[in-house]
């Protein structure tokens, strides 16, 4: 499904994948359970798109590391399960091997890839092509936020006229038309503070991202991308998770980064930047436009677009790649060549 080249505006492609094939639909529609595999950043956003097809279409989603996933005694059914296989390169070869894994098991398999004609694209029995345009960089960026808007977008379809209120679908298909203005905000308006916060922190030996609910996965991806391009040890957990055990490595030298949009978990957030202010932690927060009461509880404040809940991961992921890459820049760091890292695991 989608288009078959980059000329398309978002809107356009929105339009298409709305109109998913009839057929897939009716599968997912019918499914007793979604098992999503992937690797790397590929995961992160299927652990988003879990949140969001358990959330908008109530269907019970599994995440699964595509390299455990055929060494674990996971009981496929292919009448009732769907397995999605996430792949920016669409060659990663233990995504592969799960697919290969699931088809075997005689499972309906679909795929999100970026490259189009690549291994995992064709072996999939129908799929969903990302056309982000090539990732110049080894590291995934516009592949994780392209991977959650095409998420998003399955999710809504799937829900529409069953799970969410008609309202509620137009509001939110409208949000995501929307998103492009927003992430241009998001850089023209931050580029300059995310430089300077950069400048402080680029000799950290350690940092933490901290995140719940839907940018619970965001805080991985940005722990991921700052061990990726800056080679800095980072850690990325749920927020109330740091109470048990991260919470002892604070200190007023680690950069704690917390995801803190004013969603329906914002309080408990909150409570989670003060426990950490509290051990004198230096605290980086992203919030809303508007949010004022953090600038008094951390060091530094991005502000970014208020969407909601299940749109902001698309949003809040982008101050936290900036960041990385302003501070691997810094630290003299390849971005995009990074150390040890190949653009497709094929091994
Ligand atoms: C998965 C992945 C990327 C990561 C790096 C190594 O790739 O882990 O997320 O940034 O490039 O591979 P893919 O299956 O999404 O192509």
């Amino acid at each position: 499904v989608g288009p078959p080249d980059n000329q398309f505006t978002l809107l356009q492609r929105l339009q298409v994948l709305l109109s998913l094939e009839r057929e897939i639909l009716t599968s997912f529609q019918s499914a007793k359970r979604i098992i999503i595999c992937a690797c790397g950043t590929s995961w992160h956003a299927g652990l988003v798109g879990e949140y969001m097809l358990e959330s908008l279409c109530k269907i019970p989603v599994e995440i699964e590391y595509a390299s455990e996933f055929r060494y674990r005694s996971v009981v496929l059914r292919p009448d009732e399960d769907i397995v999605m296989v996430i792949s920016q390169s669409g060659e990663t070869a233990d995504t592969l091997a799960a697919l290969r894994h699931a088809k075997q098991a005689g499972c309906l398999v679909i795929g999100i890839c970026n490259t189009v004609g690549s291994t995992i694209a064709r072996e999939t029995d129908g799929g969903i092509y990302l056309h982000a345009g090539p990732e110049i960089g080894v590291a995934s960026t516009k592949a994780f936020t392209a991977q959650v808007l095409v998420l998003a977008m399955l999710a809504l379809r799937i829900a529409q006229g069953r799970t969410i209120p008609d309202d509620e679908y137009k509001m939110l298909v409208k949000e995501l038309s929307k998103l492009p203005s927003r992430i241009t905000k998001i850089l023209s308006e931050n580029e300059a503070k995310i430089c300077e916060i950069a400048k402080v922190y680029r000799y950290a030996h350690h940092c933490l991202f901290l995140g719940r609910g839907y940018n619970y996965p965001v805080a991985l991806e940005g722990a991921l991308k700052m061990k990726e391009i800056s080679y800095i040890h980072a850690e990325g957990y749920p927020a109330a998770e740091m109470k048990h055990g991260p919470i002892a490595l604070i200190d007023n030298l680690m950069p704690v980064v917390f995801i803190a949009m004013q969603d329906s978990i914002y309080d408990k957030v909150k409570s989670n930047i003060m426990e950490v202010r509290a051990r004198k932690g230096c605290v980086i927060a992203i919030t809303d436009e508007g949010n004022t009461e953090l600038e008094s509880l951390c060091e530094y404040v991005i502000h970014i677009p208020k969407v909601s809940e299940c749109v902001s991961p698309i949003l809040t992921v982008v101050p936290l790649q900036l960041l990385s890459y302003h501070i691997a820049v810094m630290r003299g760091c390849d971005v995009d060549m990074p150390r040890n890292l190949a653009k497709s695991v094929t091994t």
